[in-house]
């Protein structure tokens, strides 16, 4: 049984949705982000930070590798083999280092923060960052309906949960439509629907 240590509004989003593909049994263990900060949780949340995944012995912090976990405990499609799965990683590693911090950057000023402690001049920094990024997702998506190989896998998954709360909340894709196309078929997925609804 995956234990996923979170709350439903926070990325553990992201590693509920990657349970409901693997089809894999799981429950949340509702952990408040002032809970994880808890020094008697810190061998859960050493970050002092929510998500956390306990596996059996195992347990692992970072949203995205716990969703790499996952799949692998689930195999193909959702993990594919070989060249794919170092194109998994690629796209995972883009969408930890490059999308999200741009992607936070916007959303901290846009829709998180209250509204007077957002800074106008960031939430624009985070979108001329985003844009070229996304670019690089629009030329590489072309006539593709996923990012690797013919189906959809985690490397989608991960990237779509790290754009899942600017897509809800306004970001303009209109400069791109193959990724809003892309996005809209991710996130309606059966497995992607049952994980909003859990926040929505
Ligand atoms: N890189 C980490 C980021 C974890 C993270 O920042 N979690 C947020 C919730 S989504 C958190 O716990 N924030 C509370 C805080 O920073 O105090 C991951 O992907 O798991």
């Amino acid at each position: 049984m995956l234990r996923i240590h979170g709350a439903y509004r926070s990325r553990a989003f992201r590693n509920i949705w990657a349970a409901e593909e693997a089809a894999l049994p799981y429950e949340v263990v509702q952990t408040s982000f002032d809970a994880a900060k808890d020094p008697a949780l810190s061998h859960m949340h050493p970050a002092g930070k929510v998500p956390a995944l306990e596996d059996g012995t195992l347990i692992l912090q970072e949203s995205l590798a716990i969703n790499l976990h996952i799949a692998l405990k689930a195999g193909p499609p959702l993990m594919p083999q070989g060249d794919d799965l170092s194109r998994v990683l690629q796209w995972t590693m883009f969408a930890g280092t490059e999308v999200e911090p741009a992607i936070m950057a916007w959303a901290y000023n846009t829709y998180i923060r209250p509204a007077e402690q957002r800074n106008a001049a960031e939430a624009a920094r985070g979108l001329a960052d985003i844009t070229p990024r996304l670019a690089v997702v629009e030329t590489h998506l072309g006539g593709r309906q996923y990012l690797v190989g013919t189906g959809f896998s985690i490397a989608d998954l991960n990237l779509g949960a790290v754009l899942y709360g600017a897509w809800l909340n306004g970001l303009d894709f209109s400069a791109t439509p193959g990724v809003k196309s892309w996005l809209d078929r991710c996130l309606t997925r059966p497995a992607a629907m049952a994980a909003r609804a859990t926040r929505e």
